[in-house]
Parts: C-alpha cells; sequence; structure tokens
C-alpha cells in the first residue's frame, strides 16, 4: 500500500447542482482526505494548460468551454492508494456506463459534463497538483 495524493476538480455541473458537500462525503467515506482546496473560475487558458493532453482529439473545444463555464472546485486528496479509489469513486468517463452509486452515475448528466476529475496515474497527479497549488 502507499500513501498518495491526487488532484480532484468538481466540474461547474456539479458545483452548479449543489453537490460539493455530497461529493466531498464520499472521498471522506472512502478515506481520502482532503488536504487542500479551492474554489476557481478558470480562465481559458489555465483549462487549455489542464486539458493539453487532449489538444487534437475532437472534443477538446467544447471540454474547454464547459470547463470555463462557471466556477469549480478544486481538491487534492490524500489516501491509501488515493489516485485509483479516487477514480473508483468517479465511475466511468461516460455516466452511461458508469457503474452504480459513482458520483457519475449520481450526479453526471453526460460525458460533457460528467461532475468530477480525477489524476489518471502518478505522474499526472504531480503534475496536474503542482499545476494548480504550485509545489
Ligand atoms: P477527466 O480527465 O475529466 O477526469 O476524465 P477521464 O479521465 O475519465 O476522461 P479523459 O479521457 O481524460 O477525457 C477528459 C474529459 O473529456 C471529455 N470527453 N469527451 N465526447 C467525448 O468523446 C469525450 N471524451 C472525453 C470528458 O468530459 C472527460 O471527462
Ligand atoms: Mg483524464
Amino acid at each position: 500500500m502507499s500513501l498518495e495524493r491526487t488532484l480532484s476538480i468538481i466540474k461547474p455541473d456539479a458545483v452548479a447542482k449543489n453537490v460539493i458537500g455530497e461529493i466531498y462525503t464520499r472521498f471522506e467515506k472512502a478515506g481520502l482526505k482532503i488536504v487542500a482546496a479551492r474554489m476557481a473560475q478558470l480562465s481559458r487558458e489555465e483549462a487549455e494548460g489542464f486539458y493539453a493532453v487532449h489538444r487534437e482529439r475532437p472534443f477538446f473545444g467544447a471540454l474547454v468551454e464547459f470547463m470555463i463555464s462557471g466556477p469549480v472546485m478544486i481538491q487534492v486528496l490524500e489516501g491509501e492508494n488515493a489516485i485509483a479509489r479516487n477514480r473508483e469513486l468517479m465511475g466511468a468517463t461516460n455516466p452511461k456506463d458508469a457503474a452504480p452509486g459513482t458520483i457519475r452515475a449520481d450526479f453526471a448528466d453526460s460525458i460533457d459534463a460528467n461532475a468530477v476529475h480525477g489524476s489518471d496515474g502518478a505522474d499526472t497527479a504531480k503534475n496536474e497538483i503542482a499545476y494548480f497549488f504550485g509545489a
């Protein structure tokens, strides 16, 4: 087992639905600690930089527009296997495929408005945490 940190974002759709607290409760019940957090209205440049890995994908423009459409809640989660554990709590990218009881199954409306982001590996977690919270 390893103590890890991962970056989580509650996306504009879930902030607008007023479910930050419900999502935080899921993190806490799963043993993930919120060790840093801030609410932000991302600029276009911040959103493009954050999702730069997807720059050439057909959905990139829509993804950036969505991520700047309202405030987001950004947090660092810490716990045993935090990266994989958070991805389990989130469920599949498309809420239609997300397992019952996952955040996306319960709160997401579409593959675009899918409630949460979570780092997908150790390197991305490190880079994404630094992107929003510095070293
Ligand atoms: P995320 O990065 O937001 O945690 O989501 P993810 O790892 O589950 O999915 P990823 O492949 O990294 O895609 C990033 C976000 O882009 C949107 N997307 N749209 N229309 C599409 O085919 C499509 N594919 C991905 C989703 O909002 C996804 O969360
Ligand atoms: Mg991803």
